[in-house]
């Protein structure tokens, strides 16, 4: 259905008129490229979108993902002519506690697909989106593919991810992605032109997209783009599209305000122009602003009705696919609950004294039998970081075949890292991405947004440790571990710690890190694991259960017969360096208990009792750690000692650096001597 243009433009004014009163209401935000991008969000929910708005949560709805968290009062908007926000909703934009903060949060049954505000990440949501799209249609049938859209803005274009994204999408020809950019040769500080010459349509053309270019507040060629983008079957399509910052607004004296930096990001009185006269010249009534047109609210409303017969019609042919395959059904079910298979972790076979890696990539191989909507991706290092385990078991997505489940992102841990959450928000998925920790570094913004909006991505960072040797400092991690462990500090909305970090002390702990993790359904984890071989831990009895005790982040791997004098603790492979030293303290006649630390965010879960049992007041710590000693100093306490990394690393073999740098047991046993 098309409606006449004088309702769809009515339409996109009420959204102008809205973004520029919740903006000035809360005397904050960004009103001028929500005023601008209204006509293409407008004909998009009127005429494209197909959601069931009667559970918002339909899985096989199409998806739609905001880049410009900025330009969230457009989103606001819109979805409040669809009836999801209130106008009272729009009133409290920004305010405590309100369902429309300043940038969009997560609320599926809000509409809103994915928290935004870090430029760049939310287009590439869209692109993991669309590719967990492919791989679900792969496996249970075209009746259950749907469309992608995003939204992307000039700093979007400009953020280094937009070239990740762009390369994968095309190389992928993702033809169910279709992106909007919201042209308006303005940004922030400046008019795009002063920083940007680039031709961006050739840009894309190059990565394989099929672009389109249009005027972007014209309604008739947005409605056409769509529907060419809708029927393009090789290629993602981009819709450049040219629109007015701040379509609309006035000064005083009733001229243009439109093309102005100074909208961007102020409300249009602050920035120079007359709000009032900007709500007449839209056909609104500035003293009740907060209203929605007649005609405007049947033209939704009718939208409204046909995504509900849409549905209806979809929920039949979903039924009648179910009764023809129950089995995939079921397994189609099972994805879509999040369920995780059983699997013994104790009889993965682990070799003996090997390294973390090796160990999570037996681990991995079983999950590529066993987990079959895992996603396992690697920047192009999966024969180091050992994600190889799993992908000699399947094969890598490619243009028109994603019937494997390996993802090769080519060197690009950002955009590998944001396109996870991506498959995580459209769910049915589970995604794993790896590559070494310290390129954990050029992931952090991916991390941080997966671990506000709770998403269960894995992250698998090897080469844990300086002892990468010879690749020097660059390659060495130091502070990395200290940096990722604040996410364990930092708690969620839900109040729990935003994030899981593991480090496992040994093979078989590795194994029971991956179950850990695997059952972490509600943040983001992230296992910290060697390259070199670790010697495996001693156990009174079976290792296998011993190390299960990872889920309370600290346990005893070793203790005395009597009281210990001195508790000594570490995580990953600094604690099979600590057996080593202790056996040169007990000679000398000391007690001595070691403690495996995988996660202290885990750790100080636990009740106050259990910790008191592990480290009983009064007995001193020594704390053994390859990164920043700061990683251990919580733990340790005032009357112990951390013995780490206070510089970069240095080239060489490993065993060399474990020398110079203190890490032998003689000298670790030293540093603990010295303590006693
Ligand atoms: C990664 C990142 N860097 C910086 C910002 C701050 N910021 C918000 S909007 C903006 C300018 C972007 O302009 P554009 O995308 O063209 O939006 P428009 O001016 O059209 O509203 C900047 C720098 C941000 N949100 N994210």
């Amino acid at each position: 259905m098309t409606n006449s243009k004088t309702v769809t433009d009515r339409a996109a004014d009420n959204i102008r008129i809205l973004s520029a009163s919740t903006v000035e209401k809360a005397k904050s935000g960004h009103p001028g490229g929500a005023m601008g991008g209204a006509d293409f969000i407008n004909i998009l929910y009127s005429e494209f979108l197909k959601y069931d708005p009667n559970q918002m949560d339909y899985p096989f709805r199409d998806r739609f993902f905001l880049d410009p968290g900025h330009m969230s009062p457009m989103l606001y908007s819109v979805l409040s002519l669809t009836g999801k926000f209130s106008m009272e909703d729009l009133k409290q934009f920004r305010q405590w506690d309100s369902v429309t903060p300043g940038h969009p949060e997560l609320d599926v049954l809000r509409g809103i697909e994915n928290t935004s505000g870090p430029l760049g990440q939310g287009h590439v949501i869209a692109i993991g989106a669309a590719m967990t799209e492919r791989f679900l249609a792969d496996r249970f049938g075209e009746w259950m593919s749907h469309k992608t859209y995003t939204f992307i803005s000039d700093g979007g274009i400009q953020e280094e991810i937009s070239q990740g994204g762009g390369r994968i999408a095309g190389h992928l020809g993702l033809s169910n992605l279709i992106m909007f950019y919201d042209s308006n040769n303005i940004q922030l500080s400046t008019k795009v032109e002063e920083v940007n010459k680039e031709n961006v349509g050739k840009k894309y053309e190059a990565w394989g997209w099929n672009v389109l270019s249009i005027n972007g507040n014209d309604a008739d060629e947005i409605r056409k783009a769509l529907t060419t983008a809708n029927k393009e079957t090789e290629r993602p399509t981009i819709i450049i599209g040219k629109t007015i910052m701040g379509k609309g607004s006035v000064k005083s004296d009733g001229s243009s305000y439109e093309d102005q930096v100074a909208t961007h990001g102020m409300p249009l009185t602050a920035a120079g122009g007359d709000y009032k006269k900007s709500i007449e010249n839209l056909g609104g009534n500035p003293e009740d602003p907060f209203k929605i047109f007649e005609e405007v609210a049947d033209l939704y409303k009718n939208r409204s009705e046909d995504l509900i017969k849409w549905a209806e019609e979809n929920r039949e042919i979903e039924k009648a696919w179910e009764e023809k395959n129950p089995e995939l059904a079921k397994k189609l079910n099972e994805f879509l609950s999040g369920s995780i298979p059983e699997i013994d972790y104790s009889e993965i076979k682990q070799s003996p004294n090997s390294a973390t890696r090796g160990a999570s990539a037996s681990v991995l191989s079983v999950f590529a039998e066993k987990v079959e909507n895992m996603i396992v991706a690697s920047a192009d290092l999966s024969n180091s970081d050992k994600t190889d385990g799993f992908l000699k078991k399947t094969t890598a997505f490619q243009k028109g075949d994603f019937s494997g489940a390996f993802f090769q992102a080519g060197v690009s841990e950002l955009t590998m890292a944001v396109i996870m959450n991506g498959m995580a928000l459209h769910g049915g998925v589970i995604p794993v991405c790896a590559t070494f920790f310290v390129f954990s570094d050029y992931m952090k913004p991916a991390v941080r947004l997966a671990c506000l909006m709770g998403l269960p991505v894995k992250y698998v960072w090897t080469h844990d440790a300086f002892r990468v040797g010879e690749d020097g400092p660059t390659h060495q991690p130091v502070e990395q571990e200290a940096q990722i462990r604040l996410m364990e500090k930092l708690k969620n909305h839900k109040g729990e710690n935003s994030m899981l970090v593991l480090r496992p002390a040994d093979a078989i702990e590795t194994s029971t890190a991956w179950k850990t993790a695997l059952e972490n359904t509600s943040t983001p984890t992230a296992l910290i694991l060697s390259r070199q071989n670790i010697k495996d831990l001693p156990a009174d009895g079976n290792r296998y259960e011993e190390a299960l005790q990872l889920v309370k982040g600290a346990y005893i791997v070793k203790d005395s017969t009597e009281t210990p004098d001195i508790i000594l603790l570490a995580s990953g492979s600094e604690v099979s360096t600590l057996v080593e030293a202790s056996k040169l303290v007990e000679k000398e006649g000391f007690n001595v208990r070691i403690v495996s630390v995988p996660s202290e965010g885990l750790f100080r879960n636990q009740s106050k009792e259990y910790q008191q049992e592990v480290f009983p007041v009064g007995i001193k710590r020594f704390g053994l750690t390859s990164g920043l000693p700061v990683t251990l100093e919580g733990l340790v306490g005032d009357s112990g000692t951390v013995w780490g990394l206070n510089s970069f690393g240095y080239s060489a073999p490993y065993t060399v650096l474990d020398d110079k740098l203190g890490f032998t047991p003689e000298k670790v046993s030293n540093q603990i001597m010295k303590l006693l």
